[in-house]
């Protein structure tokens, strides 16, 4: 496939080579070939990569629609149309660094603990000699073997999570290990600090006042949904950017931070929600934080129209590998 490289403002790889950019769509139109994440190339096409995105299909940890084992072809899909120039951050994120479409890790539909034993380290192999992980999910059970393997890499992680959802239940049916009770492993497990977590977007119904006090209890901040009624966006940049300090973060996207009018395909929708504007504007808002790894979850295509949801998320992934391109390493 032809392609095209961006050498505006690209540092040339250890080889000498510009990074391999995304097929130019002004070349082969953006409908036509297989779906990669922005038409990016495919990891057996480069000789090196500096950043992975990777696809995580497993849903077998949802509580209510499930579906989002299909959410890496769908972002890929709605991907389509990204192109090189981030227009907003005045960058071309695949110019300066290598990125690559690594697939997807392939995981047992029937065993979730075996499956986070394949994810763990699957995102552990991209991560060796630097890399960092973009994953597309898949439901938000597999954070935690995202966050065991990039703390293995990076050490202790701040957390930043964007949810309609706090996920630090801790036990659902019996179950320790489901999309709603990673960020309370990953406490116990100690990949998180206690001091520098925070949750943004959260709200509707919960089981009790104690899930509150409980999340406190384990070192998070919580800034609402409706704390966007009130505050002006730079000052929960401010707010957020504070709490992050100068840490590694970890940004974990569940879709379902934005309202169901913004991204319907989803597990557990909550009316009541951010706008994707909005949240475009929380993660550009992050340039010069020390972001190493993130992920984007909980797409289940099936409940889509017009690919709303999955273009939402191709469009955040696109924010968070900018972020991750942005700093020279
Ligand atoms: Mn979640």
């Amino acid at each position: 496939l032809p392609s095209t490289s961006d050498t505006r403002s690209s540092p040339l790889s250890a080889a000498g080579e510009p990074p391999r950019g995304p097929v130019d769509a002004r070349v082969v139109p953006r409908y036509a070939g297989i779906s990669t994440f922005a038409r990016l190339p495919q990891l057996a096409e480069v000789d090196r990569f500096d950043v992975a995105v990777v696809g995580i299909p497993f849903d077998s940890g949802t509580t209510y629609r499930p579906g989002a084992r299909f959410g890496p072809s769908a972002i890929r899909q709605g991907s389509r149309l990204l192109r090189t120039y981030n227009a907003a951050m005045d960058t071309e994120p695949f110019g300066r660094l290598q990125v690559v479409d690594a697939g997807d890790i392939t995981c047992n539909p029937f065993d979730i603990q075996e499956a986070i034993g394949q994810i763990e380290p699957g995102v552990a192999t991209l991560l060796a000699g630097g890399a960092s992980v973009v994953a597309l999910g898949g439901d938000h059970t597999i954070a935690l073997p995202m966050l065991r393997a990039v703390c293995a890499r990076f050490g202790q992680v701040h957390l930043l999570h964007f949810d309609a959802h706090l996920d630090t239940w801790d036990t659902y049916f019996g179950a320790s290990y489901t999309h709603g009770t990673p960020f309370r492993r990953a406490v116990e497990e100690g990949l998180l600090s206690r001091t520098g977590n925070v949750h943004v977007g959260i709200r509707g119904s919960l089981y009790a006042a104690t899930d509150l006090s409980e999340d406190a209890a384990l070192g998070f901040e919580v800034i609402g949904a409706t704390a966007f009624d009130q505050e002006p966006l730079p000052s929960i940049v401010g707010r957020i950017r504070a709490r992050l300090g100068d840490a590694p973060v970890y940004v974990s996207v569940d879709i379902d931070v934005l309202d169901p009018a913004h991204a319907p395909a989803t597990g557990t929708p909550e009316a009541g929600g951010l706008t994707s504007r909005e949240v475009l504007a929380l993660v550009r808002g992050l340039r010069g934080v020390r972001v190493v790894s993130a992920d984007i979850v909980e797409v289940a295509p099936a409940y889509d129209h017009a690919e709303i949801t999955s273009i939402a998320a191709a469009n955040v992934a696109y924010e968070l590998l900018t972020l991750l391109t942005d700093r020279e390493r």
